[in-house]
């Protein structure tokens, strides 16, 4: 696929100068794309969507789509009185006026968003002012998207969180042969098959909040990790959240849970050391008050009574995730080497029993 060709498919003003591979993710593949004209430039971000991941495309175009003209709306309104311009990737049309491209060539889809210029993502949280931004950023999402009736999104995976769904996955992978023999050639794999089993009537906590009525589904981001967070390089204010593949019905408690094992891990998802996975409570508490700052209203008392399973969770349910990929033979995140996802695992479950130990200091820092 040449790529300097697809993104003519794009209304992109200026002359194309290059494109650059960019990004760690760990499904879809992305690109900076620059234009420049005789006065200024135009940097993008082109993405190819993993259509094995998001089986369709055109339904999280669709979710982005609503997302982003009512945030955009809303941004514009209280620009004159917030304290920072929050930013929000727009989706660049296609030249027939669409939210994507599929190729001819191959049946591959792309789209084009806007770049978030002036800004960074890091791998690791660089200190607790970063983890309050970070904090600040989730919020302000939230509470952007808090008049969305969550029914007029689709769910981009079905199921995309919901813990007891990865379990009967994982259940459904080990009995084969290939699963077997990784399980019988390797202690570490042994012993974190038994870490699930020892939290099998816990993986089903938030899905039994929703029956019972104490938790309501709301709009999430669904993957409000540290890399998908942007700080502004001038005022060190966080000032975008990208990635919006995700977004869909939810609870908010995926998106608490998943930011904060993301940001009060230091170490990041791919430490092999697992002597460094601790949960960090000074990047804890910091996050906590950044999001309390601009999230407080939007709380019930029953969202608050979960908060500290929904962290518990998320750990665990991603640890599940690579470790049932590691089983299948790493099909669906990407990897570099065949034991990753093994060791992605086993940091999340390091990171998990470290939650496990804090739990009253992580309820106190809640409760506050
Ligand atoms: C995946 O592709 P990326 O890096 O944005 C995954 C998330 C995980 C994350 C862990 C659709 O996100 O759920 O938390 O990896 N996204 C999907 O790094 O499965
Ligand atoms: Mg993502």
């Amino acid at each position: 696929m040449e790529l300097s060709v697809l993104i003519h498919n794009f209304d992109v003003p200026g002359q194309l100068i290059t494109i650059i591979p960019i990004g760690g993710g760990n499904i879809n593949d992305t690109f900076l794309g620059i234009f420049r004209n005789a006065f200024s430039e135009t940097q993008v971000i082109l993405q190819r969507i993993n259509d094995k991941v998001f089986p369709k495309p055109d339904l999280i175009m669709a979710n982005m789509h609503l997302i982003t003209r009512h945030a955009h709306r809303k941004l514009a309104k209280e620009i004159l009185t917030s304290d920072r311009v929050w930013q929000l990737p727009k989706i660049v049309p296609t030249r027939d006026g669409r939210d994507y491209y599929r190729s001819e060539e191959d049946g591959s889809y792309w789209r084009v968003i806007t770049k978030i210029s002036s800004a960074t993502t890091f791998p690791t949280t660089q200190g607790p002012e970063h983890a309050a931004e970070c904090g600040a950023v989730l919020a302000h999402f939230h509470s952007l998207v808090a008049d969305i009736k969550p029914g007029l999104l689709t769910e981009p995976i079905p199921g995309f969180h919901v813990t007891p769904k990865y379990l009967a996955l994982y259940d459904k992978t080990t009995p084969d042969k290939a699963a077997q023999a990784r399980l019988s050639t390797s202690v570490e794999a042994r012993r974190l098959a038994q870490f699930i089993e020892e939290r099998r009537e816990f993986a089903s906590t938030l899905e039994r909040a929703i029956k019972r009525g104490e938790l309501k589904t709301r709009v999430m981001h669904g993957d409000p990790k540290i890399t998908n967070i942007m700080i502004d390089d001038y005022t060190g204010k966080g000032t975008a959240i990208i990635d919006l593949d995700t977004v869909g019905p939810g609870l908010i408690h995926y998106d608490f849970g998943d930011a904060i094992r993301s940001i009060c891990n230091p170490a990041g998802e791919e430490e092999m050391n697992l002597n460094k996975v601790v949960f960090d409570m000074d990047l804890f508490e910091a996050f906590v008050r950044g999001y309390l700052h601009y999230g407080s209203d939007f709380l019930t008392d029953a969202d608050r009574a979960y908060l500290f399973d929904s962290i518990r969770l998320i750990t665990f349910e991603l640890g599940l995730r690579f470790f049932q990929d590691y089983l299948a033979g790493s099909v669906y995140f990407k990897t570099k080497s065949p034991a990753q996802n093994l060791n992605r695992a086993r940091v999340q479950f390091r990171l998990c029993e470290s939650i496990e130990s804090r739990e009253r200091m992580i309820r106190a820092a809640l409760n506050k």
